[in-house]
Protein backbone atom coordinates (compact mmCIF):
# COMPACT_ATOMS: atom_id res chain seq x y z
CA UNK A 1 0.00 0.00 0.00
CA UNK A 2 0.98 3.77 -0.76
CA UNK A 3 1.96 4.31 3.41
CA UNK A 4 5.00 2.04 2.29
CA UNK A 5 6.37 5.89 1.50
CA UNK A 6 6.29 7.27 4.79
CA UNK A 7 9.13 7.31 6.79
CA UNK A 8 8.78 9.06 9.99
CA UNK A 9 11.35 11.87 10.42
CA UNK A 10 10.98 11.27 13.77
CA UNK A 11 14.32 9.72 14.98
CA UNK A 12 16.85 9.49 18.08
CA UNK A 13 20.28 9.84 19.01
CA UNK A 14 21.61 6.93 21.48
CA UNK A 15 19.91 9.25 24.65
CA UNK A 16 17.92 8.49 27.14
CA UNK A 17 17.10 8.00 30.22
CA UNK A 18 18.25 4.96 31.79
CA UNK A 19 15.56 2.40 30.73
CA UNK A 20 16.27 -0.99 28.98
CA UNK A 21 14.46 -1.62 26.32
CA UNK A 22 13.69 -4.26 23.61
CA UNK A 23 14.23 -3.16 19.80
CA UNK A 24 13.69 -6.06 17.90
CA UNK A 25 15.95 -9.29 19.38
CA UNK A 26 18.26 -6.18 21.07
CA UNK A 27 18.27 -5.22 24.94
CA UNK A 28 19.30 -1.47 24.28
CA UNK A 29 20.29 0.85 27.36
CA UNK A 30 19.44 4.14 27.17
CA UNK A 31 21.66 6.88 28.95
CA UNK A 32 20.40 10.22 30.24
CA UNK A 33 20.71 13.41 28.39
CA UNK A 34 20.74 16.88 29.35
CA UNK A 35 17.52 18.47 28.62
CA UNK A 36 16.52 21.00 26.02
CA UNK A 37 16.70 24.85 27.01
CA UNK A 38 13.32 26.17 25.89
CA UNK A 39 13.00 29.70 24.94
CA UNK A 40 9.72 31.68 25.12
CA UNK A 41 7.38 29.97 22.51
CA UNK A 42 4.42 29.80 24.22
CA UNK A 43 3.47 33.97 24.43
CA UNK A 44 3.77 33.58 20.82
CA UNK A 45 -0.16 33.74 18.80
CA UNK A 46 1.10 31.96 15.53
CA UNK A 47 0.52 35.40 14.04
CA UNK A 48 3.38 37.51 12.69
CA UNK A 49 2.66 41.26 13.47
CA UNK A 50 1.86 43.17 10.10
CA UNK A 51 0.26 43.13 6.92
CA UNK A 52 3.07 43.62 4.69
CA UNK A 53 4.02 41.17 2.03
CA UNK A 54 6.77 40.18 4.05
CA UNK A 55 5.64 40.20 7.48
CA UNK A 56 6.97 37.17 9.22
CA UNK A 57 9.95 36.83 6.94
CA UNK A 58 13.53 37.34 6.84
CA UNK A 59 15.95 38.31 3.43
CA UNK A 60 18.22 35.88 2.80
CA UNK A 61 21.18 37.83 0.95
CA UNK A 62 22.40 35.80 -2.70
CA UNK A 63 25.03 33.24 -2.07
CA UNK A 64 26.94 30.22 -3.03
CA UNK A 65 27.03 26.82 -0.96
CA UNK A 66 27.98 23.05 -1.60
CA UNK A 67 24.58 21.52 -1.83
CA UNK A 68 24.19 18.14 -0.97
CA UNK A 69 26.79 15.75 1.16
CA UNK A 70 28.91 12.89 -0.02
CA UNK A 71 29.15 11.55 3.92
CA UNK A 72 25.68 10.30 4.53
CA UNK A 73 22.72 9.03 2.58
CA UNK A 74 23.38 7.73 -0.72
CA UNK A 75 20.53 9.76 -1.55
CA UNK A 76 22.39 13.08 -1.04
CA UNK A 77 25.13 12.98 -3.23
CA UNK A 78 26.90 14.42 -5.21
CA UNK A 79 27.73 17.28 -3.55
CA UNK A 80 27.59 20.27 -6.10
CA UNK A 81 28.20 24.16 -6.01
CA UNK A 82 25.01 25.72 -6.06
CA UNK A 83 23.93 29.92 -6.17
CA UNK A 84 20.94 31.43 -5.67
CA UNK A 85 19.68 34.92 -5.77
CA UNK A 86 18.63 36.48 -2.69
CA UNK A 87 14.63 35.83 -1.66
CA UNK A 88 12.42 36.30 1.49
CA UNK A 89 11.57 33.41 3.60
CA UNK A 90 9.57 32.98 6.46
CA UNK A 91 10.77 32.80 9.98
CA UNK A 92 8.92 29.72 10.91
CA UNK A 93 6.92 26.76 9.84
CA UNK A 94 3.24 27.91 8.44
CA UNK A 95 1.19 27.69 11.71
CA UNK A 96 -2.50 26.76 12.67
CA UNK A 97 -3.36 30.47 13.10
CA UNK A 98 -1.82 31.09 9.92
CA UNK A 99 -3.55 28.37 8.09
CA UNK A 100 -6.59 29.47 9.23
CA UNK A 101 -7.13 32.80 7.91
CA UNK A 102 -6.47 31.05 4.68
CA UNK A 103 -8.95 28.82 5.43
CA UNK A 104 -11.40 31.64 6.60
CA UNK A 105 -10.75 33.89 3.94
CA UNK A 106 -11.17 31.25 0.95
CA UNK A 107 -13.57 28.78 2.67
CA UNK A 108 -10.38 25.71 1.22
CA UNK A 109 -11.03 22.57 2.16
CA UNK A 110 -7.80 20.57 2.26
CA UNK A 111 -7.04 16.97 0.58
CA UNK A 112 -7.61 15.44 3.72
CA UNK A 113 -11.02 16.74 4.51
CA UNK A 114 -11.78 16.25 1.52
CA UNK A 115 -10.87 13.08 0.37
CA UNK A 116 -8.25 12.12 -2.65
CA UNK A 117 -9.14 12.19 -6.08
CA UNK A 118 -9.74 8.61 -6.86
CA UNK A 119 -8.85 8.86 -10.92
CA UNK A 120 -5.22 9.02 -10.35
CA UNK A 121 -5.43 6.55 -7.69
CA UNK A 122 -6.24 3.14 -9.20
CA UNK A 123 -3.94 0.97 -6.88
CA UNK A 124 -5.02 2.85 -3.59
CA UNK A 125 -5.95 0.54 -0.88
CA UNK A 126 -10.02 0.97 -0.03
CA UNK A 127 -9.07 2.66 3.47
CA UNK A 128 -7.19 5.19 1.52
CA UNK A 129 -10.37 6.56 -0.48
CA UNK A 130 -11.79 7.81 2.39
CA UNK A 131 -11.09 11.33 4.10
CA UNK A 132 -7.88 10.92 6.29
CA UNK A 133 -4.56 11.20 6.92
CA UNK A 134 -1.60 9.57 8.37
CA UNK A 135 -1.08 9.36 11.85
CA UNK A 136 1.93 8.22 13.73
CA UNK A 137 0.93 5.59 16.29
CA UNK A 138 3.95 4.71 18.83
CA UNK A 139 4.33 0.55 19.07
CA UNK A 140 5.11 -0.74 21.95
CA UNK A 141 7.87 -2.89 20.09
CA UNK A 142 8.70 -3.70 16.92
CA UNK A 143 10.22 -7.48 15.80
CA UNK A 144 12.68 -8.17 13.40
CA UNK A 145 11.77 -6.68 10.17
CA UNK A 146 9.79 -3.67 11.55
CA UNK A 147 7.41 -2.01 8.57
CA UNK A 148 6.41 1.34 8.35
CA UNK A 149 2.44 0.23 8.80
CA UNK A 150 3.28 -0.75 12.39
CA UNK A 151 3.83 2.91 13.00
CA UNK A 152 2.19 4.65 10.40
CA UNK A 153 -1.56 4.67 10.36
CA UNK A 154 -4.31 5.45 7.42
CA UNK A 155 -6.83 7.39 9.79
CA UNK A 156 -9.91 8.17 8.83
CA UNK A 157 -11.19 11.75 9.77
CA UNK A 158 -7.64 13.23 11.21
CA UNK A 159 -6.77 16.45 9.09
CA UNK A 160 -5.20 19.70 10.12
CA UNK A 161 -8.30 20.53 12.77
CA UNK A 162 -7.93 16.99 14.08
CA UNK A 163 -4.85 15.88 14.19
CA UNK A 164 -5.41 12.50 15.33
CA UNK A 165 -9.13 11.59 14.23
CA UNK A 166 -12.55 12.56 14.75
CA UNK A 167 -12.69 14.33 18.52
CA UNK A 168 -9.68 15.55 18.95
CA UNK A 169 -8.37 19.31 17.83
CA UNK A 170 -5.83 21.89 17.98
CA UNK A 171 -7.43 24.18 20.27
CA UNK A 172 -4.79 25.75 22.26
CA UNK A 173 -2.42 24.91 19.49
CA UNK A 174 -2.40 28.27 17.28
CA UNK A 175 1.11 28.56 17.52
CA UNK A 176 2.39 24.82 16.36
CA UNK A 177 2.51 24.12 12.60
CA UNK A 178 -0.30 23.10 10.37
CA UNK A 179 0.35 19.37 9.15
CA UNK A 180 -2.09 16.96 7.09
CA UNK A 181 -1.28 19.47 4.24
CA UNK A 182 -0.57 17.58 0.76
CA UNK A 183 1.81 19.42 -1.71
CA UNK A 184 -1.34 21.30 -3.50
CA UNK A 185 -3.05 22.40 0.08
CA UNK A 186 0.74 24.02 0.94
CA UNK A 187 1.12 25.86 -2.38
CA UNK A 188 -2.78 26.98 -2.49
CA UNK A 189 -1.97 28.59 1.02
CA UNK A 190 1.45 30.41 -0.52
CA UNK A 191 -0.70 31.30 -3.69
CA UNK A 192 -3.00 33.05 -1.49
CA UNK A 193 0.05 34.99 0.23
CA UNK A 194 1.10 35.99 -3.12
CA UNK A 195 4.46 33.25 -2.15
CA UNK A 196 5.49 30.32 -3.32
CA UNK A 197 7.03 27.26 -1.68
CA UNK A 198 11.00 27.02 -1.80
CA UNK A 199 12.81 25.21 -4.39
CA UNK A 200 15.58 22.64 -2.56
CA UNK A 201 18.30 24.79 -2.68
CA UNK A 202 16.68 27.67 -1.47
CA UNK A 203 15.51 25.61 1.79
CA UNK A 204 19.14 23.82 1.95
CA UNK A 205 21.06 27.09 1.75
CA UNK A 206 18.41 28.96 3.93
CA UNK A 207 19.17 25.75 6.78
CA UNK A 208 22.62 26.13 6.77
CA UNK A 209 22.57 29.58 8.45
CA UNK A 210 25.22 30.71 6.73
CA UNK A 211 27.41 27.78 7.02
CA UNK A 212 28.58 25.70 4.17
CA UNK A 213 30.66 22.27 3.81
CA UNK A 214 29.23 19.37 5.21
CA UNK A 215 26.52 19.26 7.58
CA UNK A 216 27.89 16.75 10.51
CA UNK A 217 26.95 19.27 12.96
CA UNK A 218 23.41 18.86 12.36
CA UNK A 219 22.01 21.68 14.81
CA UNK A 220 19.36 19.19 16.37
CA UNK A 221 22.00 18.61 19.12
CA UNK A 222 24.83 20.95 20.77
CA UNK A 223 28.36 19.61 21.44
CA UNK A 224 27.08 18.09 25.13
CA UNK A 225 24.78 16.15 23.16
CA UNK A 226 21.78 18.86 24.62
CA UNK A 227 18.51 19.05 22.16
CA UNK A 228 18.57 22.31 20.24
CA UNK A 229 15.87 21.46 17.81
CA UNK A 230 12.38 19.22 18.13
CA UNK A 231 13.22 15.97 16.97
CA UNK A 232 13.23 12.32 18.23
CA UNK A 233 15.51 11.37 21.52
CA UNK A 234 15.32 7.57 22.52
CA UNK A 235 14.91 4.77 19.96
CA UNK A 236 12.80 4.75 17.17
CA UNK A 237 10.22 4.08 16.95
CA UNK A 238 9.36 2.36 20.33
CA UNK A 239 10.90 4.71 22.74
CA UNK A 240 10.18 8.84 22.73
CA UNK A 241 12.43 10.10 26.09
CA UNK A 242 11.24 13.88 25.23
CA UNK A 243 14.30 15.05 26.36
CA UNK A 244 13.71 18.34 23.89
CA UNK A 245 10.37 18.67 25.72
CA UNK A 246 7.75 17.46 22.78
CA UNK A 247 6.73 14.01 21.60
CA UNK A 248 5.08 15.23 18.56
CA UNK A 249 5.07 19.01 17.11
CA UNK A 250 6.41 22.14 19.57
CA UNK A 251 4.86 25.68 19.14
CA UNK A 252 7.09 27.21 16.61
CA UNK A 253 9.86 29.33 17.97
CA UNK A 254 10.61 27.69 21.20
CA UNK A 255 14.60 26.52 19.99
CA UNK A 256 17.22 28.89 19.24
CA UNK A 257 17.28 30.58 15.70
CA UNK A 258 19.92 29.57 13.18
CA UNK A 259 22.47 31.78 11.62
CA UNK A 260 19.52 33.47 9.43
CA UNK A 261 17.33 34.05 12.28
CA UNK A 262 15.09 30.87 11.15
CA UNK A 263 13.62 28.18 13.27
CA UNK A 264 12.72 25.15 13.48
CA UNK A 265 14.54 24.38 10.08
CA UNK A 266 16.22 22.03 11.64
CA UNK A 267 13.64 19.72 13.50
CA UNK A 268 9.64 19.87 14.27
CA UNK A 269 7.86 19.33 11.10
CA UNK A 270 9.31 17.90 8.23
CA UNK A 271 8.73 20.86 5.13
CA UNK A 272 8.21 20.35 1.36
CA UNK A 273 9.59 21.76 -1.19
CA UNK A 274 8.93 22.25 -4.65
CA UNK A 275 11.23 20.24 -6.21
CA UNK A 276 10.32 16.88 -7.81
CA UNK A 277 12.22 13.85 -6.32
CA UNK A 278 14.71 11.89 -7.83
CA UNK A 279 17.54 9.76 -5.75
CA UNK A 280 21.05 12.05 -5.89
CA UNK A 281 22.02 15.14 -7.31
CA UNK A 282 23.77 15.70 -11.07
CA UNK A 283 27.57 16.42 -10.38
CA UNK A 284 27.32 20.08 -11.86
CA UNK A 285 27.86 23.44 -10.41
CA UNK A 286 24.06 25.24 -10.84
CA UNK A 287 22.32 28.46 -10.08
CA UNK A 288 18.85 28.40 -9.04
CA UNK A 289 18.26 24.82 -9.56
CA UNK A 290 14.79 23.62 -9.23
CA UNK A 291 15.04 20.13 -9.80
CA UNK A 292 14.50 17.79 -12.70
CA UNK A 293 11.52 17.53 -14.84
CA UNK A 294 8.55 15.59 -13.33
CA UNK A 295 9.00 13.58 -17.13
CA UNK A 296 12.64 12.34 -16.27
CA UNK A 297 11.23 10.61 -13.14
CA UNK A 298 10.17 6.99 -13.20
CA UNK A 299 6.83 7.03 -10.68
CA UNK A 300 5.42 3.23 -10.29
CA UNK A 301 1.83 2.80 -11.56
CA UNK A 302 0.44 2.61 -8.20
CA UNK A 303 2.21 5.41 -6.79
CA UNK A 304 1.59 9.43 -7.27
CA UNK A 305 4.70 11.45 -8.36
CA UNK A 306 7.13 12.94 -5.21
CA UNK A 307 8.29 16.49 -3.79
CA UNK A 308 11.27 16.50 -1.91
CA UNK A 309 10.73 17.06 2.03
CA UNK A 310 13.43 18.63 4.28
CA UNK A 311 13.58 19.57 8.02
CA UNK A 312 12.16 17.02 9.84
CA UNK A 313 12.82 15.18 13.15
CA UNK A 314 13.96 11.70 11.98
CA UNK A 315 15.79 10.21 15.06
CA UNK A 316 19.84 9.50 15.28
CA UNK A 317 19.40 5.51 15.40
CA UNK A 318 16.66 5.76 12.25
CA UNK A 319 18.01 7.96 9.90
CA UNK A 320 18.96 11.78 10.75
CA UNK A 321 17.22 13.41 8.27
CA UNK A 322 17.01 16.89 9.82
CA UNK A 323 20.34 17.88 8.45
CA UNK A 324 20.14 20.75 5.57
CA UNK A 325 21.48 18.11 3.37
CA UNK A 326 19.09 15.50 4.31
CA UNK A 327 15.82 14.97 1.73
CA UNK A 328 13.39 12.59 1.43
CA UNK A 329 10.39 11.34 -1.24
CA UNK A 330 6.69 12.73 0.09
CA UNK A 331 3.91 11.71 -2.60
CA UNK A 332 1.95 14.87 -3.10
CA UNK A 333 -1.20 14.10 -2.47
CA UNK A 334 -0.61 12.35 1.05
CA UNK A 335 -0.75 13.98 3.84
CA UNK A 336 1.09 12.82 7.77
CA UNK A 337 0.84 13.99 10.74
CA UNK A 338 4.62 15.39 10.86
CA UNK A 339 4.91 17.35 7.60
CA UNK A 340 4.31 20.66 7.26
CA UNK A 341 5.76 23.89 5.21
CA UNK A 342 6.64 27.71 5.13
CA UNK A 343 6.71 30.00 2.05
CA UNK A 344 9.08 32.36 0.18
CA UNK A 345 9.12 35.15 -1.58
CA UNK A 346 11.44 35.37 -4.88
CA UNK A 347 12.47 39.08 -4.66
CA UNK A 348 16.09 39.14 -5.27
CA UNK A 349 16.27 42.06 -3.02
CA UNK A 350 15.89 43.49 0.16
CA UNK A 351 14.20 46.04 -0.83
CA UNK A 352 10.91 45.59 0.67
CA UNK A 353 9.33 46.95 4.16
CA UNK A 354 11.58 45.54 6.55
CA UNK A 355 9.79 42.16 8.32
CA UNK A 356 11.95 42.32 11.39
CA UNK A 357 9.87 44.96 13.91
CA UNK A 358 11.41 44.81 17.06
CA UNK A 359 9.33 42.91 19.52
CA UNK A 360 7.50 40.80 16.69
CA UNK A 361 7.69 36.94 17.63
CA UNK A 362 9.23 34.83 17.43
CA1 LIG B 1 10.70 15.79 20.44
CA1 LIG C 1 11.24 21.89 10.26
Amino acid sequence: MRMRNIMLSLAAPAAAMGVLITYGLVAVAVEAVPKADVGSCAAYSGLPSGNHDTAGMTFIQAGTFTMGSERHQPEERFSRVVRVDGFWIDRHEVTNAQFKQFVDATDYVTIAERGPDPAPNNGTAGELQVPGSAVFVQPKSVGPGGQLSQWWQYVEGANWRQPTGSGSSIAGKDNHPVVHVTYDDARAYARWRGRSLPTEAQWEFAARGGRDGEDDWSSAFDADGKPIANTWQGIFPVVNTNDDGFAGTAPVGCFKPNGYGLYDMIGNVWEWTSDWYRPGHSREAAINPAGPHLASIRIAADQSASRVIKGGSCAMNYCSRYRPAARQPQEVDLSTAHLGFRTVLNIPTADKPLANQPGEKP
